[in-house]
């Protein structure tokens, strides 16, 4: 079995973060170990937010890991709270590197949405986790993500092929593979998807499901997103695949949120459409 480490934080409320992660890389049949980055009350999109910064507790963590020998296949990285903590999962992934080389980083550089960084982020912070993303296997951006790790130009109308040019530009600092995510194709705005260069053989791949659509941009779903893509690797599958089931799975999130009676303005219902994904793992794992 696959021990994956996924490092964000604990949000109480709010289904996002590990919230989400340890329970769908665990239902794809991995085992998911935490470093939660920071206890938040409940997301930062609440308007009463007590947050606890764990980046000291975070050190020790990896120092008493260390002395026991512990390693991981895959570290994913979410929500870090604050530069700091960039530079102590650096140091953390030079130190595992020196006894496991093949362990996979995806980062999932979770800085802001709609073109504005979330609160509580300096404007240094993208620059910082520029020097993460250089360093990754597999890096999932947003739009406002991309262009913040850039320095570019934050704008809706990029075509596609300039889309192309900034995962080429992400892979060109480092990444080897760079996934844009919430992308629509052009005259398509019924779909949403993913758009991935691959530095290694310069291909790129796109996929796209429904798009669900709603009154208010839905929460978390970046999150559902990318654990689900880091469990379907760790159960084995190719990044198209796995990126594939990951579109499908969070689609069907949406979907189920938008079907549901008590429809809660914070997160998706990522919790009904979870025998989705696990049923696609199977079938996957049954075939190989
Ligand atoms: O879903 C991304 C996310 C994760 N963690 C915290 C957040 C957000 C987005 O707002 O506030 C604390």
């Amino acid at each position: 079995m696959k021990r994956v480490l996924t490092i964000q934080d604990i949000s109480c409320v709010g289904k996002c973060s590990l919230g989400v992660a340890l329970p769908i890389i665990s239902a794809a049949g991995a085992e998911a170990a935490v470093l939660p980055t920071a206890v938040l009350s409940a997301h930062t999109a609440f308007t009463h937010v007590y947050k606890r910064d764990l980046s000291e507790d975070m050190e020790k963590i990896f120092a008493a890991w260390q002395m026991e020998g512990i390693t991981f296949d895959c570290v994913y990285t979410g929500y870090l709270a604050g530069g700091e903590q960039i530079e102590t999962v650096s140091a953390f992934l030079d130190r595992q590197s020196k006894s496991k080389a093949d362990s996979t980083v995806f980062v999932d550089p979770v800085m802001g949405d709609f073109g504005r960084l979330y609160a509580g982020f300096h404007d240094t912070f993208p620059e910082q986790m520029a020097r993460l993303c250089a360093r990754s296997d597999v890096i999932v951006p947003n739009l406002t993500e991309a262009c913040a790790l850039l320095d570019a130009p934050y704008r809706e109308d990029y075509t596609g092929e300039q889309l192309v040019e900034l995962l080429r530009c992400l892979c060109s600092a480092g990444a080897k593979c760079a996934v844009l995510t919430g992308v629509s194709p052009a005259g398509g705005a019924d779909k949403l998807g993913i758009l991935k260069y691959d530095s290694r053989d310069g291909t790129v791949f796109s996929y796209f499901g429904e798009h669900i659509r709603t009154e208010h941009p839905l929460h978390g779903t970046g999150d559902i997103f990318a654990s689900a893509c880091v469990g379907a690797l760790a159960a084995g599958m190719s990044l198209d695949d796995a990126l594939a089931l990951s579109v499908e799975f969070t689609a069907r999130c949406a979907a189920c949120w938008a079907k549901a009676a008590d429809r809660r303005w914070y997160g998706v219902d990522f919790e009904t459409a979870l025998p989705y994904y696990i049923e696609h793992i199977q079938a996957y794992k049954d075939k190989i």
